[in-house]
């Protein structure tokens, strides 16, 4: 009687070594995009819809097929506890046992996330909290399933590099309509962060930095930044020369800023070289989208155009978009796909410059004829 059971037992053995063997061969060369929490994650993607190479898979896999896998989660309820905005999560006793639960509470009087969240960790993947009073973040690190944050209409005023840290799952974040004025540098860089599409739109963000936009070793499919007062981008890490940047990147929103972009602080000092443009560009994967925005078409502007017309493009030129000059005077309301890169008119892209220049002279740097005056 022994000898058929060890038999069998040495069969499952081998079977259970190739299916690991063949796992892993699918995981290394094909299909990566999704975190996989303890073998639990099942979203699936359609590889005869998201085809390419392994980057393109994979950002297809994410971007196309958000949000839209998920099926009808069990939904929990809030009780307010007190007139100070402080509320719980209840259970009823039919949602006992769900697998899936989600939390709806909109258009309510919530000031602070339920206290016990944490409670429905394992099962929780799906919370929409628009249009509350939520001011201060909850440390959420423990809700590693959940997929899906709404928080539209709330009145957050930052968010911070270690707000997301945690959240496994999490793909989609809905910040919009909240009082947001700061955000962290390197807001998605933690490992444990795989978050896809996040809405920034209309906040009161003045900054923005190249950290949260040029991740490395990441993607993401897009991050929303509209309406909202940047002015210009800055690279305070500078991220981007030191390292290389592997897949990083996605598409980002700055529709209709209310201010002039000025990419000076971004483009400054340290990169001025012609390689150093084409490092930074070339590596960016994604596309910027200012429609309605304008920007100060400066020597950087002049520079970038003259040095890697391609990505530049690429970058800026995505469907519909358009890149619009509000300033210098001549150069208003210029669109600069409308004009070919051989006009005399590139000549206004300039900037004024202090080194070596003798006194009583004004110097400036004039990138398409690469001369100074
Ligand atoms: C839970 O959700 C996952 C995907 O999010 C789905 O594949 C699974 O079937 C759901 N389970 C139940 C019991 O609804
Ligand atoms: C959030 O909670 C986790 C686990 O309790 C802890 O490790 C982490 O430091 C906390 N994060 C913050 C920002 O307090
Ligand atoms: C998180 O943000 C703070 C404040 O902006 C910054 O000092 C810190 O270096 C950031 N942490 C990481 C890991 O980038
Ligand atoms: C530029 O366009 C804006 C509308 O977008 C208009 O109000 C403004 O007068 C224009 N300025 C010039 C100098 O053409
Ligand atoms: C093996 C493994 O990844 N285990 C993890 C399952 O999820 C919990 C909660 O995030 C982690 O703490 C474990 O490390």
């Amino acid at each position: 009687m022994l000898q058929p059971t060890a038999l069998s037992y040495l069969v499952l053995v081998i079977f259970i070594a190739f299916i690991n063997s063949i796992w892993i061969i699918k995981a290394e060369s094909n299909f990566d995009w999704k975190p996989d929490i303890n073998g639990t994650n099942d979203y699936s993607c359609n590889l005869d819809y998201c085809t390419g190479n392994q980057f393109e898979v994979n950002r297809c896999c994410a971007c196309a097929h958000i949000a839209s896998n998920v099926p009808e989660f069990s939904p929990l309820h809030i009780e307010i506890i007190n007139n100070k905005g402080e509320s719980v999560v209840i259970l009823n006793k039919k949602d006992t046992g769900a697998v899936n639960v989600s939390i709806t509470h909109s258009n309510g009087w919530l000031r602070h996330f339920p206290s016990n969240l944490c409670d429905f960790k394992s099962e929780l993947k799906s919370i929409d909290f628009s249009y509350n009073h939520i001011k201060v973040w909850a440390n959420l690190s423990c809700l590693y399933m959940l997929d899906s944050l709404k928080l539209t209409g709330n009145r957050l005023t930052t968010v911070s590099n270690s707000t997301f840290i945690g959240l496994y799952s999490l793909r989609s974040v809905d910040l919009s309509f909240n009082e947001i004025r700061t955000i962290d540098l390197h807001m998605l860089s933690d490992q444990s962060i795989h978050l896809f599409n996040i809405d920034l739109s209309n906040n009161l963000m003045k900054t923005l930095d190249a950290s949260n936009m040029i991740i490395q070793d990441k993607f993401f499919c897009k991050i929303d930044f509209s309406h909202n007062e940047i002015q210009g981008l800055t690279s305070k890490v500078g991220t981007l020369l030191e390292n290389e940047v592997h897949q990083n990147g996605g598409d980002i929103l700055l529709r209709n800023m209310r201010e002039e972009f000025v990419f000076k602080e971004w483009l400054s000092d340290f990169a001025d070289a012609i390689e150093d443009y084409q490092t930074i560009f070339s590596n960016f994967r994604g596309t910027y989208d200012i429609k309605n925005s304008k920007v100060h078409c400066d020597c950087r502007v002049g520079r970038f155009l003259k040095y890697c017309p391609n990505d530049f493009y690429r970058i800026y030129k995505s469907k519909d978009n358009e890149f619009i000059c509000g300033s210098p005077e001549k150069l208003v309301n210029i669109s600069v796909f409308g004009i070919p890169l051989y006009d005399d008119v590139f000549d206004e892209m300039i900037c004024e410059v202090w080194d070596h220049c003798p006194r009583k002279c004004k110097c400036v740097e004039q990138p398409r004829r690469e001369r100074l005056l």
